[in-house]
């Protein structure tokens, strides 16, 4: 599945009760430049929200307090991702169903995006989710096929 776990570089002060800062360099670091940031908050334990794709966005999700799952399907398969440090992102490529379920009250996903907020590069509707998934999966095996006849 198209998607990454990383571990985002922390510095510990000297004083150690002052905690640690971490820190990320978008296109260093991320395959995507940074247009935009979002964070969600001030939900309640047990709030499931997502139940959508995006077709152009990619993402770096961070729960920088908290814990929450975010349940990634491909059309094919789900697994869970859950993200409860804050030295570790997610980073996902468009096209994966995403739902998050917030495992502690007041837990906060903080969200970098590739693209502006646009509604129509969201699949909002799982069977049409499945429809695009499934084409997306023909056209990368005709590509696979095309460069191996080019071979
Ligand atoms: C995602 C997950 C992880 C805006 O006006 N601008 C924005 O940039 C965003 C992200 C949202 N909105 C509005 C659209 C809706 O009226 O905020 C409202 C809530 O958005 P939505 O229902 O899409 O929220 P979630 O929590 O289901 O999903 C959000 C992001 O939309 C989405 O990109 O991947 O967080």
């Amino acid at each position: 599945m198209n998607y990454r776990v990383i571990d985002i570089r922390t510095t510990h002060y000297s004083d150690p009760k002052a905690g640690a800062l971490s820190f990320i360099e978008a296109e260093k670091e991320l395959p995507f430049p940074i247009r935009r940031m979002y964070w969600i908050y001030e939900s309640e334990k047990g709030t499931h929200r997502g139940f959508h794709a995006h077709t152009l966005n990619w993402q770096l999700l961070i729960c920088p307090y908290g814990s929450i799952d975010i349940m990634l399907d491909d059309g094919e398969t789900r697994e869970t991702v859950t993200l409860d440090k804050p030295n570790v992102g997610l980073v996902l490529s468009p096209g994966l169903w995403r739902e998050m379920i917030w495992n502690i009250k007041d837990s906060v996903l903080c969200v970098a995006a590739s693209e502006y907020y646009d509604p129509a590069e969201y699949i909002r509707d799982y069977d049409k989710y499945l429809e695009y998934a499934r084409q997306m999966r023909e056209s990368a095996k005709t590509d696979e096929g095309s460069v191996s006849s080019a071979e």
